[in-house]
Parts: structure tokens; C-alpha cells; sequence
């Protein structure tokens, strides 16, 4: 293996990745889906990427020079050479794009194995910027989150991400912290000469504002978890409120069965649409109320679980009889409640009512419902948008309130030193300056492969 195919940039800081201990091989991936399309990419990637491209078409393109060439595997192809350390991965890499059929794709991937390179594992290519440094492990999440992007707000968070909205906040603090950590060590190293190299006061201050910040990170999360997972909106109230027609009217297609008989629904009907930005599946559930019928009881305690859980609740109210003793409005307080039917009875004064029947009052829903998302779910730039980023947020900030704690008792610096490296290391995992193998599986295994 050759010096320049080694991983370089934060090398250094990994010590358990396993493809440090073993040579760095070459891999090869169709990048785009097997199926029958115009065009479709295969990309190869390590040391030997430029020799295999040379084996399946005697052509040795410049770096990131297209060239239109002849493959023996029974295609033509245009190929783009990157040299590293400049390509997406930081080693050399290969993009054959290809006809679409998965036929040829396959018959090049095969003669790219047969010629040396390994299948490669999903988001490897991926793993691999991160492990040279072209980018860190949030970005590369965020890579993924794109991907999988349904709305155009999830677009935007995940390629501000990218871009390093939330890497950068992190680098801050953890170079504020860094600031801190350094003089304290030094004033241990020169602690019998009597010098301080930053006063107790300002070595509290900044503490406590990387506090602030780290509290402020940790609270986008709720905001940019839903933002990329998307909300549940669950229709709930009695039988026959008309919760079927109005899943119905939400999604534009008649996907719940309708029909004059209470009881009509028992399991839970899902659509997911667009409401403020986000993708919303909406649950039409069973109506509530007490029941004989085993299918139909089973139905309702669904529903009621389904509320639950649910970040908006739309309570159905007919308005021809009004809230009843049977309905169940009190045990979810946060509901918002609609009158239906006001082509037969007008809803309360102030109250929100609609018409499927007459197409009365449902805009006005909508944009309430629109509103109702905009406020309380759509995350800001940079916010945190995983369990695992969240966790590493939290542990930071509980070892910054730690050594602050010990800073406020009086005690010496290698009792704050502690603290102050755990929060520090939280940070570090969070973007992944400091890795951990099973990390790494976990993030990289939910990739596509050739991604
Ligand atoms: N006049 C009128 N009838 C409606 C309206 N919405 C629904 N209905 C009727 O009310 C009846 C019950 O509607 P569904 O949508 O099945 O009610 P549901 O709440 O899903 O009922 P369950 O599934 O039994 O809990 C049907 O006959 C609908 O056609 C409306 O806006 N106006
Ligand atoms: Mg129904």
C-alpha cells in the first residue's frame, strides 16, 4: 500500500477503526438503483481504482477530465478519474456512468471485482470521507437525511447540516472548552511557580456560557428530530364524528371506508400528506365508545394509544349533537377540536367547523393545521436532528454543569480538568473527531450502498 492511498486528516485520533489495520483495499458500488433507466453510475474507490479503469477500457483519463470510453465488459461509458486527496472519499476514485441496465452495471461490477476490488459495504464511500478528514460524521449523517428527504424543509436542514451549520456550533464550544482546558493544564504544570494562567472568574465564565450554548443546542433537538422524522396528526372522537371522510378529503383519495354505521373503522387507516413543510402521517381511528364487540374494542384502544403518542391531535365533534358524556376530550387537553357537519348544524361560536359534504370550513383548517406545524415543529438551521447527536449534546452539558459545580466548590484543577475533558470528548463524538468502531457501524449500516 502506497503512503498517499492512507487515510490522512484525522487519522491520527482513530484508534479502533479496522480498516486502519488492514491495508486500505478498493471497492466498487453501482451508485444509482438496479433498474432500467438512462444512465447509471458504478464507482470505485481506493488505490487501485485508476488500475482497474485502465484493465476495463486501456484509457487513462486525466483527473476530473469526463471521457467518453469503450469498456470490454460489453458497454461504452463516460469516466471521471479523481486523484486523491481531491475526490468525495479522499482517495482515488472512479464514476463510470454507464447505460442504465442493470445488466451492464452488473457485468462492470463483477469484472471490478474480478480485477481486485471488494463489494463495498453500505455508506462506505461515506465512511471513508469521514475516516480522511473531507468530512465530519454529522455531515455525513446529514448526507443521508437528504437522501431520504420528503418535503423541501428536510431538504434545507439536512444540506445545512451538510454545509456544517451544526458541525460549526459544536467546533465553537468545544474550542471555547479547549481554551479553558489548556491554561488549567498549564497551571498545573507550573503550579509551583505560583502562576495562573486564567483567573478562576473568567475560567467560570466561560464555562458557564459554553453551558448556554450547549442548553440551547440541546433544546433544537425536539424541533429538528421532527423536522426530519416527520409528525403524527391522529383523528379521533365518536363513532360516525366523520373522521374516515375527512382523512379522506386530507389525502384527496377515498382510502378509509365510509358509511352511516357507528363503528365503522377499526383499524388504523394511515396517510402520510404535506402540512407547513413537514410530512404528516395522518390515523384515522376507530370511533370511541364502549363496545361489545371484541374487534371493535380492540380498535379503539388502538386509537386511544395512537393519540398518545401523536404529536397533534384533531378531536371530531358532530356538531349536530355537540360534546357528549362519552367524549374523551379530557384525556388528551392539547386536542384540536373540530366541529364537522356544519352543513346540518353550525359549529359553536368561536370554534373551528367543517364540511366535507359542502367543502365548508376545510381551507381554513389547513391553514390552521399549517400554522399549528410552522410554530411548534420546524427546526432552525443547525439543529440536532438524531437520538445519537442528542445524546452526546447531553452528556456535554451535564459534564460542563459537573466542573462548573467543582469550580463554584473550590476544587483544583484536575478535579474541573475531568469534567471539562468528558464534555469535550462528548463533542468530539458528536462530530466525530474522536470515533468509535461500533459508532460507525451503527451510522454507516443504515446507508445505500455506493453511497
Ligand atoms: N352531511 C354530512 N355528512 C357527513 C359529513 N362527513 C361525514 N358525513 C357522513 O357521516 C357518516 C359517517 O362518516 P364517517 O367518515 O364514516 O365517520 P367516522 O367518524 O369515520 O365513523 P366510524 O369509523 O364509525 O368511527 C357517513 O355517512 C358520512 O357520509 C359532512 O360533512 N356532512
Ligand atoms: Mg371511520
Amino acid at each position: 500500500m502506497s503512503d498517499e492511498s492512507r487515510p490522512a486528516g484525522l487519522s491520527s485520533l482513530i484508534t479502533h477503526h479496522s480498516s486502519l489495520i488492514t491495508p486500505l483495499d478498493t471497492i466498487v458500488a453501482p451508485a444509482t438503483p438496479l433498474g432500467r433507466s438512462a444512465l447509471a453510475i458504478v464507482r470505485i474507490d481506493g488505490p487501485r481504482s485508476a488500475e482497474i479503469l485502465h484493465s476495463l477500457s486501456g484509457t487513462a483519463p486525466e483527473p476530473r477530465i469526463a471521457t467518453f470510453t469503450q469498456l470490454h465488459t460489453l458497454d461504452e461509458c463516460v469516466a471521471v478519474r479523481y486523484a486523491a486527496p481531491q475526490s468525495f472519499t479522499g482517495n482515488d476514485l472512479v464514476e463510470l456512468t454507464l447505460h442504465g441496465s442493470p445488466l451492464l452495471v452488473e457485468r462492470v461490477v463483477r469484472a471490478a471485482v474480478d480485477l481486485g476490488a471488494r463489494l463495498a459495504e453500505p455508506g462506505e464511500f461515506t465512511e471513508r470521507a469521514v475516516l480522511n478528514g473531507k468530512i465530519d460524521l454529522v455531515q455525513a449523517e446529514s448526507i443521508a437525511d437528504l437522501i431520504n428527504s420528503r418535503t423541501a424543509l428536510q431538504a434545507k436542514l439536512s444540506l445545512g447540516n451538510l454545509q456544517g451549520a451544526l458541525s460549526r456550533k459544536a467546533a465553537a464550544i468545544r474550542q471555547s472548552l479547549l481554551f479553558v482546558i489548556s491554561r488549567l493544564e498549564a497551571a498545573l504544570d507550573f503550579s509551583e511557580e505560583g502562576y495562573e494562567f486564567i483567573a478562576r472568574d473568567e475560567a467560570r465564565e466561560r464555562i458557564a456560557e459554553a453551558i448556554a450554548e450547549t442548553h440551547a443546542l440541546a433544546e433544537t433537538y425536539r424541533r429538528g428530530h421532527a423536522t426530519t422524522s416527520g409528525l403524527t396528526a391522529v383523528i379521533l372522537g365518536r363513532p360516525n364524528a366523520g373522521k374516515s371522510t375527512l382523512l379522506n378529503r386530507l389525502v384527496g383519495s377515498d382510502r378509509a371506508i365510509v358509511t352511516p354505521i357507528p363503528g365503522t373503522t377499526r383499524d388504523i387507516v394511515r396517510e402520510t400528506i404535506d402540512i407547513g413543510g413537514l410530512p404528516v402521517t395522518v390515523a384515522d381511528t376507530a370511533g370511541l365508545r364502549q363496545s361489545g364487540d371484541i374487534v371493535e374494542s380492540i380498535g379503539v384502544d388502538r386509537a386511544r394509544d395512537a393519540a398518545r403518542n401523536a404529536e397533534i391531535v384533531l378531536y371530531l365533534v358532530d356538531a349536530s349533537f355537540g360534546l357528549t358524556a362519552d367524549d374523551e376530550l379530557s384525556a388528551f387537553p392539547a386536542a384540536l377540536v373540530v366541529y364537522t357537519k356544519t352543513d346540518l348544524a353550525p359549529a359553536p361560536a368561536g370554534a373551528i367547523g367543517i364540511s366535507v359534504t359542502a367543502e365548508q370550513g376545510i381551507d381554513d383548517l389547513l391553514s390552521r393545521l399549517d400554522v399549528l406545524v410552522r410554530e411548534n415543529f420546524t427546526a432552525p438551521e443547525g439543529s440536532l436532528v438524531n437520538e445519537r447527536q442528542r445524546m452526546a449534546v447531553a452528556e456535554c452539558e451535564s459534564a460542563l454543569g459537573a466542573a462548573l459545580a467543582s469550580l463554584d466548590e473550590g476544587h483544583e484543577e484536575q478535579v474541573v480538568l475531568v469534567d471539562l475533558y468528558r464534555a469535550s470528548t462528548a463533542l468530539g463524538l458528536l462530530t466525530g473527531a474522536i470515533t468509535r468502531e461500533d459508532v460507525f457501524e451503527e451510522i454507516f449500516s443504515k446507508f445505500c450502498i455506493g453511497k
